[in-house]
């Protein structure tokens, strides 16, 4: 198979990197581990930046997520039964929309077959080579049976599991890293949202967060412990361990009801430096990973989807390699920028198992900060709803 870009990994990153690329008259093929119904299956990020939205446009997939994504003008912040807003629309003019990543996903999947894009599912050993090289190419499994993709590029969309990482050597390689000690247990349900928008919560029991999806479609997390098991946490016990963490008033309006998924995810804090070697370009959690805490992994894939499609365009329409030569640096110092709030709201929100009295002060007094500091709110909302490009 020949094609003039690779992309490594069918999640968000790659589908929209293949739409963006098919929509310049760009040719691209898919190589994803999963099926399609495994990669819709994952609950992931809730909370879209307009920098998404306005490429979900560009690749003309944004008319479901305008008719069915909710857009928030703001978000609440909780600590014990205190409660402030950070008001986007006043602070920064943008809101943000809640819209589903698997919603995302499925719209983006609809426009690649439409198109007739190619698509390559359950793919095995995956073997990026010639990168450093003019014969760049991609060596894969499916069935059994031995394929080969030739290309000019190679996008790595492939997560923080996938291989394209690992095919830049590890002496030019370098990889910042920071692990919490504590994971998210989340919580779909189909029940109305406690509140119309969401609810970050600082409690003395640990953090909590009331999101939604739509309507009759709530998800909730709690901080837990990275030794719990999903199968540990029965429905009566999330829910009881919620109402401990939220504001009482907020206690009295939720409504409770079976979940129809619960699973638990580590936090970790990580960027690679380069995101470019030769002709193999990383994008999204194949390259760096933020807390959940600032909803900013799915944003931060999106800026480096759009520097790196910006810069193939340039390259495939006037021969200019500056984009690609920039891709890189580009992508990370928007990346660090994302990963330094995740990381300060990730600090701010949650209960740290060595935490002193003196630390919990820092953190009362910074929430304390923030509820009623105009500028600090204005710098907190511009950050939510993301950099500019
Ligand atoms: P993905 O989504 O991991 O997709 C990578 C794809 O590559 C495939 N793959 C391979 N394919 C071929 N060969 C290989 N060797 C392969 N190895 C892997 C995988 O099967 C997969 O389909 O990465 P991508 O596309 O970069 O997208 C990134 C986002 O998924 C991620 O940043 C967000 O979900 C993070 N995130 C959130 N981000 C937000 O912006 N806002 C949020 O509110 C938010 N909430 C979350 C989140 C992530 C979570 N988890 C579980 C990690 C909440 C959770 C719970
Ligand atoms: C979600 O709805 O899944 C969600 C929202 C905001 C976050 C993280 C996750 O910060």
């Amino acid at each position: 198979m020949q094609t003039q870009v690779a992309i490594i990994g069918g999640g968000p990153s790659g589908l929209l990197l293949s739409q963006l690329l098919h929509v310049r008259g760009i040719d691209s093929v898919v190589l994803e581990r999963k099926t399609k119904d495994y990669v819709l299956g994952r609950i992931r990020a809730g909370v879209l930046e307009q920098g998404l939205l306005a490429l979900m446009e560009e690749a003309g997939c944004a008319e479901r997520m305008h008719a069915e994504g909710f857009t928030h003008d703001g978000t609440l912040i909780s600590y014990g039964d205190e409660m402030f807003r950070i008001d986007f629309a006043r602070h920064t003019g943008t809101p943000v929309m809640v819209y589903g990543q698997t919603e995302v996903t499925r719209d983006l999947y609809a426009a690649r077959e439409a198109a007739g894009g190619r698509i390559v599912y359950n793919v095995e050993d995956v073997v990026i080579r010639g990168v450093d090289s003019e014969a760049a190419h991609v060596t894969y499994r499916v069935n059994g049976e031995a394929r080969r993709v030739d290309c000019d590029f190679v996008a790595g969309c492939d997560g923080f599991h996938g291989v394209s990482r690992k095919t830049i050597p590890e002496d030019v390689r370098r990889e910042y890293e920071k692990v919490y000690p504590f994971g998210w247990l989340g919580v779909l349900s189909e029940t109305p949202p406690v509140n119309d928008e969401l609810i970050y919560a600082n409690s003395e029991r640990g953090f909590a967060l009331c999101s939604m999806r739509n309507a009759n479609l709530s998800r909730y997390y709690i901080q837990c412990s990275l030794e719990d098991s999903p199968e540990d946490w029965s429905d009566d016990a999330f829910w009881a361990e919620l109402k401990r963490r939220i504001p009482k008033d907020q206690v009295e309006k939720l409504v409770t009801g079976p979940s129809i998924e619960k699973s638990i995810a580590p936090l970790r804090s990580f960027v690679t430096e380069p995101m470019r070697w030769g002709r193999l370009f990383l994008c999204g959690d194949a390259a760096h990973i933020v807390p959940p805490t600032g909803a900013k992994g799915l944003n931060t894939a999106a800026s480096d989807v759009h520097y790196l499609y910006h810069a193939l365009w340039e390259y495939y329409g006037n021969g200019s390699e500056a984009g690609i030569e920039g891709y890189s640096a580009k992508a990370l110092a928007r990346v660090w920028k994302a990963e330094r709030f995740s990381w300060w709201f990730s600090s701010v929100m949650h209960r740290y198992p060595d935490q002193s009295e003196f630390d919990l002060k820092m953190q009362r007094a910074e929430l304390e900060f923030l509820g009623s500091n105009e500028a600090a709110q204005a710098a907190m909302a511009e950050n939510y709803v993301g950099l500019p490009y």
